[in-house]
């Protein structure tokens, strides 16, 4: 065991996106997913040994006991003793957007748990706890465009074009309603078109493969619109219906797509278990894009593609 190690891991957005698990308990999707990892916002995950015999837990600074059984349980991957063990864990970057992630927060945990109880698991090895922690997570450990598999595994996967930014426009930044493991459950159960939306997402990730190697962003874009959209009818059409998106998510969403069909930027649009819309773009396109969305009350934020993703930035011995 190390005496204090630190790891970091970025965000990452799925334009390819994953609703569903067909093995809860090893958190296997019913589809594959594919991400971008993204340089704006990242999780810190600091593991120090103590000289009490406490497991502590802290979250962005205060000590949090309702989440610190799911950590524990989670650690017990890397070790079974975890008395005088306290593990700080922290959202970098601007808090004030509100973007709490459960991604980057496992996967900084992953890689930090590696190191500091000196287990030297391989990625794949890490990849199937990480996603124990939080499906998503799997994705944040590797950087730029990543795909998650439909069989669990993870892949690297190329991202041809270096002119493409993320925008994040904050539509509300209050704790969802209903969170993202229990409402996909839901969805998996009852929603009417469930088959349909597993069918399409392998079509939809074979054809983002494609329309990538091509360079072709515009139908690239065309195709990850259409399938958050869908992503979210599986949602609306759950019972009881789950509706992440608000009235201004949807305000929003058709100000971008209308902007395009007139031709004054292409941009396309991706929305996660939440109400908040991400805009992607070419970077010629950011300013105009954003004084239109200021003119109207909306915020946006860009990022860049993450080229690191998940790494330890400090370790020292015992
Ligand atoms: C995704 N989301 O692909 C999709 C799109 C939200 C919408 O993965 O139950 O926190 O921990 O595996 O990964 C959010 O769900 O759920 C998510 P669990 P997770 O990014």
């Amino acid at each position: 065991m190390k005496s204090k190690v630190i790891g970091r891991a970025p965000i990452n957005i799925a334009l390819i996106k994953y609703w569903g698990k067909k093995d809860e308990i090893e958190v296997i999707p019913f589809q594959p997913s594919i991400s971008l990892s993204l340089d704006v916002f990242e999780s810190e995950t600091t593991i120090t040994k103590t000289k009490n015999d406490k497991f502590e837990f802290f979250l962005n600074g205060k000590e949090n006991f309702e989440e610190s059984q799911k950590i524990k349980k989670f650690l017990n991957y890397f070790s079974d003793d975890l008395n005088g063990v306290k593990v700080e864990s922290k959202n970098t970057g601007p808090t004030a957007a509100g973007l709490a992630s459960s991604a980057s927060g496992f996967a900084a945990l992953a890689i930090t748990a590696n190191r500091f109880f000196e287990k030297k698991f391989n990625l794949e090895k890490l990849a199937t706890i990480t996603r124990k922690g939080s499906g998503s997570a799997i994705r944040s450990l590797l950087p730029g465009c990543v795909k998650w598999n439909s069989d669990g595994s993870l892949s690297k996967l190329t991202w041809p074009f270096n002119d493409i930014r993320v925008g994040i426009s904050i539509i509300s930044d209050k704790k969802k309603q209903i969170g993202s493991t229990k409402a996909m459950a839901t969805s998996v159960k009852t929603s009417k078109i469930y088959n349909d939306w597993i069918n399409q997402s392998f079509i939809d990730a074979e054809l983002f493969e494609f329309y990538k190697n091509k360079k072709d962003f515009s139908s690239l874009g065309e195709l990850f619109e259409k399938n958050a959209l869908l992503m979210h009818k599986v949602c609306e059409l759950s019972n009881p219906k789950i509706q992440y998106l608000t009235s201004k998510s949807y305000e929003l969403i058709r100000l971008i797509q209308n902007s395009r069909k007139k031709g004054i930027f292409e941009a396309f649009v991706t929305m996660d278990a939440g109400p908040n819309v991400k805009i992607i773009t070419k970077e010629k396109n950011i300013n105009t894009i954003s004084e239109l969305l200021i003119s109207k009350g909306y915020n946006v934020l860009w990022s860049n593609i993450d080229t690191e993703g998940a790494k330890i930035i400090y370790e020292s011995e015992s």
